[in-house]
């Protein structure tokens, strides 16, 4: 296991020299965020991420996330040139020493949240999720800004995108996912780099869009696309977590060779498709964090992991899910559960 923070570059009020002191800290997870998704990053930004996280200790190895450009989830003509330069990305990546790309296919949105400042009995705040408000929401009228929610879309260039996803069904979807990986992942492994899809986050369709890396029947079905080492998972609990019907513990289990990434967070239901997130302990939330990284370790998982989203507390402000504190909790708590597991397992 190796321990990685995910750093956003220099506007990043959470700073690499504060990253360094994060005991057993290994390494960041970055990107270069100046691009729009499908373009070709330069080599230049590849290798300043490197050299800063160089210049503090940390080794950059993880990418979150090369995106992929709608116009290949939608599988139109502008698709194969797009893939071309995802390809392309590949290849500088790995020649900067990044082992591990995250990326995801969920339509139009990432993540998305109701509430992003939810008060929690103990004075900390933290992002939550109520299906029944985003219902409510149009994505074309709301005003709210919420993580995931791609800003640079004007309000015409967002409804022509919806419009053209109407003629993608979840069938449709897995396609177009079928002619990306098999474009991408051959050329990730002969560069050595492991592919780790990132599951829908919550793990349902929304707005009338279909979301397909959602349960284990799904996961199954992706890795059989190409059964190659490399074409992987980011197991990421809080997303696939959101659906009490998914098995965490038994899907790290069955997965675990081919999870290449953990994002390991916990979440509390609340009620029917309804979350909000919590400190990273088991005990705080509905997550079994022993058992899933119980699982793993007994499974023979040997990628990257990073604490996910973190709560606001002592006072905290900044971007959303993404403060110091909670999250260098997480990585410590986190560091110790698989300390505690893998010498167990050694000394028994
Ligand atoms: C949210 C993140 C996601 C993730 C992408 C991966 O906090 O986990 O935005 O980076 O879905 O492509």
């Amino acid at each position: 296991m190796k321990m990685t923070f995910r750093w956003y570059g220099d506007d990043d009020p959470v700073t690499l020299q504060k990253i360094r002191q994060i005991p057993c800290m290994s390494g960041i997870v970055s990107a270069v965020y100046d691009v729009k998704p499908g373009g070709v990053w330069s080599m230049e930004s590849i290798l300043a991420i490197k050299q800063k996280a160089q210049a503090n200790g940390l080794v950059f190895e993880v990418v979150e996330s090369v995106p992929v450009a709608e116009d290949i989830k939608l599988g139109n003509e502008k698709a194969s040139l797009l893939i071309e330069n995802y390809c392309e990305n590949i290849r500088r990546l790995a020649k900067a020493g990044v082992k591990c790309i995250c990326y995801n296919f969920m339509p139009v949105f990432d993540w998305l949240r109701s509430e992003l400042e939810h008060q929690q009995p103990d004075g900390a705040n933290a992002l939550a999720f109520d299906n029944e408000t985003v219902l409510k929401m149009n994505p074309l009228t709301s005003e709210l800004s919420l993580p995931g929610w791609d800003e640079s879309y004007s309000k015409d260039a967002l409804k022509e995108l919806l419009h053209q996803y109407e003629a993608v069904d979840e069938e449709q979807l897995w396609r177009n996912l079928e002619v990306f990986l098999k474009a991408v992942i051959p050329v990730a492994k002969e560069c050595g780099v492991n592919m780790a899809i990132h599951p829908d986050d919550p793990p349902w369709g929304i707005f009338g869009l279909p979301r397909i890396i959602t349960n284990e029947k799904n996961l199954e079905r992706f890795l059989s696309i190409v059964d190659e080492p490399n074409n992987g998972l980011t197991f990421c609990t809080g997303s696939l977590g959101a659906n009490p019907d998914n098995d965490l513990v038994k899907m790290a289990g069955r997965f675990a060779p081919r999870i290449h990434f953990a994002h390991l967070r916990n979440i509390l239901h609340t009620g029917d498709k309804q979350f909000e997130e919590v400190a990273h302990p088991s005990a705080c939330g509905s997550l079994d964090m022993y058992g899933i990284v119980k699982a793993f370790c007994d499974n023979g998982f040997d990628g990257y992991v990073r604490p996910d989203h973190g709560r606001m507390i002592w006072g905290e402000t900044g971007r959303y899910g993404y403060g110091l504190y909670d999250r260098a909790l997480g990585a410590t708590y986190l560091t110790g559960l698989f300390e505690a597991i893998e010498r167990n397992g050694r000394e028994k």
